[in-house]
């Protein structure tokens, strides 16, 4: 439903290559101020970039916010049709949130107008949704593999919080609890949020429809349901990737909750460009 939002959050949202699946004119670009992690997924290796949105490579060179900011204009200038810069990594974009938010501070007082994004695993969300709302972050994507902490007892090793380091269904129970405190205050605040599954065959695949009708519940805008990329040296190096036929078959399923994504490219933390 479209109607919550307001006129800007809507004009920005139909600019969005990754929210608007109709739209191939607009471009994004990624910065990689984001270098580190809080969390440990089974299946990423952290010297490639996230998982969440990445796709295992050469790992991606950190920038400064002011090296953002340069990077930023440098772009504008020659791409035309950039609507949104993103921040997706190559860690968690608020592990590093001094980073992240110098970064966006940097590019507004530049550029009033462009749509600011951003991907994380969530932990830290309820610390940060005010402040993401104050730096004029409009659109937010949240990776949620399991709303069942005995499901991500196997998908996450640990999940390092305020000093102490969780691991087995605690872990879980705290992920959760975060990711979906952090997306309630979002969206409260008018923030259009994107869920992000990562399909891990055996282990979270037939849980998928259980966690979008939980994000459904919520407000959430939109859900990307993506394979795994397995990755060298990963937990899940071993566990098959899954087929284009079953991905379908989870978004048809899915669709009937809430609207899908069906282009994502899962980029690297620097990319720039169309979908
Ligand atoms: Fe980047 Fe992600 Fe924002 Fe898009 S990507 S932070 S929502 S601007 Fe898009 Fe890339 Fe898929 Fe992400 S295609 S991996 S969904
Ligand atoms: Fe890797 Fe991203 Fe998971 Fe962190 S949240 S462990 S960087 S995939």
């Amino acid at each position: 439903d479209f109607s919550f939002y307001n006129e800007k959050v809507k004009e920005k949202t139909v600019k969005h290559p990754c929210y608007n699946g109709c739209n191939h004119e607009n471009a994004r670009m990624h910065l990689p101020v984001a270098p580190r992690c809080n969390i440990q997924c089974n299946y990423c290796v952290r010297k490639f970039d996230c998982a969440n949105e990445s796709r295992p490579g050469v790992a991606t060179r950190i920038i400064s916010p002011g090296e953002a900011l340069e990077k930023y204009i440098q772009v504008k200038k020659t791409m035309a049709n950039l609507s949104v810069v993103g921040i997706a990594g190559p860690g968690d974009a608020l592990c590093d949130f001094e980073n992240t938010s110098r970064t966006l501070r940097l590019i507004r007082e530049y550029d009033p107008h462009i749509t600011f994004c951003l991907s994380t695993n969530g932990l830290m969300l309820p610390d940060h949704a005010d402040e993401l709302d104050a730096l004029g972050v409009s659109h937010v994507t949240v990776t949620i593999n399991a709303v069942d902490p005995e499901i991500s007892a196997g998908i996450y090793k640990y999940v390092r919080y305020e000093g102490v380091e969780y691991s087995g269904d605690k872990a879980g129970a705290l992920l959760l609890q975060n990711q979906l405190r952090g997306l309630n205050r979002l969206i409260e605040k008018g923030i259009v949020c994107k869920v992000n599954i990562v399909v891990l065959k055996g282990i979270n695949d037939f849980h998928i429809p259980e966690i979008v009708k939980t994000v459904k519940e919520l407000g959430c805008y939109i859900v990307n349901i993506m394979p795994l990329i397995p990755v060298q040296g990963s937990e899940f190096e071993h566990l098959p990737a899954a087929t284009v036929q079953e991905i379908m078959k989870l978004r048809r399923e899915c669709g009937r909750m809430i609207r899908q994504m069906h282009h994502c490219r899962q980029c690297r933390a620097d990319a720039v460009g169309c979908l």
